[in-house]
């Protein structure tokens, strides 16, 4: 007996638990009029229409909808006191994001806010936006700290990761960004921010044992390559996994960087240049583009086509945060994706599952849907792949299956 079954569902997934790149980048398996069959939430069989074989406790008729592996979203920034609408008017006016960093706004108004907030005021917040990106298909998310950039703060959301991860039913997977900014008591001494991290603030975040990767801002006026070099040199001796904010705005050389220390991932990547990409696509590095910030900072669009064609696996993320995209929904972010990048929805699926998955080093488990893998399942209100990327705004998800259990399903 099956705890679930889909019935009559139009599947389209990535298969296999590596990066896909190049080519392999699009080739989606897509099977009509299908039936699958979940145990212990598990995907425990994958049939033609009617052969399961096997009755099931709760049936979904799924009437020829799209079904895909959930999203997975692996770059947010969920864990934040405050918000900073404040901050729109100023760049439509011009200013912009790297000038309110440096005037105190930006990144560090929300180190005051979260450094302010308690525990549970930012437990109740974060939680609040998984509810909903559940609800918008994302089953498994990225959360990087990045807001205390001192060892308390970085632990309070390091702490509320864990919590959420223990009780809710989105899978999170926890960065430690000690290195997001400068904080306000070094300014202008940023190398002795970078030697209190390298000293103390890193190998104390290891002995908690909270984050599995450690990433840092590489950007002019943020940390420089020698800094981020430092850093990420020091949490590799830790034993964190490497990601690194990347050429965002400035090409100063970071996405060279991932290359040359082996990162899981390099994340934006808008600036990267032609040298930058050769060296990622000789590496085993996954490329994180993040489409919805290029879209609200009034940025170019990563070279996504180029990277691709490079053989450089691409993952598509949501860069969640308060300030350069204040958007959880995976579902634009694809969308923009199709438009701005160019990629075609069979890669962008690719780069919104398996190598989300990857690049958070759930590609074992997370990513596809195939015999043994984890049944987190998006039945979409669609017909087809082309017709989720074509429409945008709205929420398309029909149900949402995870960890065993339907967690969102429209009336
Ligand atoms: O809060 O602005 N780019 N970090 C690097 C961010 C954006 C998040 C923020
Ligand atoms: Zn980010």
């Amino acid at each position: 007996m099956f705890d679930i079954m889909i019935k009559n569902a139009n599947l389209a997934t990535p298969q296999g638990n590596m990066p896909k790149s190049g080519k392999a980048q699009g080739e989606i398996l897509i099977q009509n009029n299908v039936d699958i069959g979940i145990l212990d939430g598990k995907i425990a069989k994958i049939a033609p229409r009617g052969e399961l074989g096997t009755p099931a406790q709760e049936v979904i008729n799924a009437r020829g909808r799209l079904v895909t592996p959930g999203l997975v979203d692996s770059h947010t920034h969920l864990v934040f006191g405050g918000f900073r609408q404040n901050e729109l008017q100023m760049k439509l006016a011009g200013a912009q994001y790297l000038e309110i960093l440096a005037a105190g706004g930006g990144i560090l108004s929300t180190v005051k806010a979260t450094r302010a907030a308690s525990f549970d005021e930012l437990c109740d917040k974060a939680e609040g936006f998984l509810n909903d990106m559940i609800d918008h298909g994302t089953t498994t998310t990225e959360v990087k700290s990045g807001y205390g950039l001192d060892f308390e703060t970085e632990l309070k959301q390091l702490e509320v990761v864990r919590k959420l991860n223990i009780h809710h039913d989105m899978d999170l997977v926890a960065t430690f960004m000690g290195a997001h900014a400068v904080p306000t008591k070094f300014a202008g001494n940023a190398d002795g921010y970078v030697n209190l991290l390298i000293n103390e603030i890193i190998p104390k975040m290891a002995d908690e044992g909270l984050a599995e990767f450690c990433d840092i801002f590489c950007e002019d006026s943020v940390f420089n390559v020698e800094q981020s070099r430092r850093i990420l040199q020091a949490a590799k001796k830790h034993g964190f996994k490497l990601k690194i904010h990347a050429d965002e705005i400035v090409d100063l050389g970071g996405a060279k960087l991932a290359a040359e220390l082996g990162a899981t991932s390099a994340e934006h990547l808008i600036a990267a240049s032609d040298e930058g990409l050769q060296a990622l696509a000789q590496s085993d590095t996954i490329a994180i583009l993040l489409p919805a910030t290029s879209f609200y900072l009034g940025k170019p669009y990563a070279r996504a086509r180029d990277m691709v064609n490079l053989g450089i696996p691409v993952a598509i993320a949501s860069d969640f945060n308060p300030g350069s995209s204040p958007s959880f929904n995976m579902q634009l972010a694809l969308t923009l994706a199709y438009i701005g990048y160019r990629l075609h929805p069979c890669e962008a699926l690719t780069a919104a599952t398996l190598n989300g998955a990857c690049a958070i080093g759930l590609g074992e488990t997370k990513g596809t849907i195939e015999v043994g893998k984890d049944a987190d399942i998006v039945v979409w209100d669609c017909p087809d792949l082309d017709y989720l990327f074509y429409r945008f705004g709205n929420n398309q998800v029909y149900t949402v299956i995870k960890n065993g259990g339907v967690t969102y399903e429209i009336d």
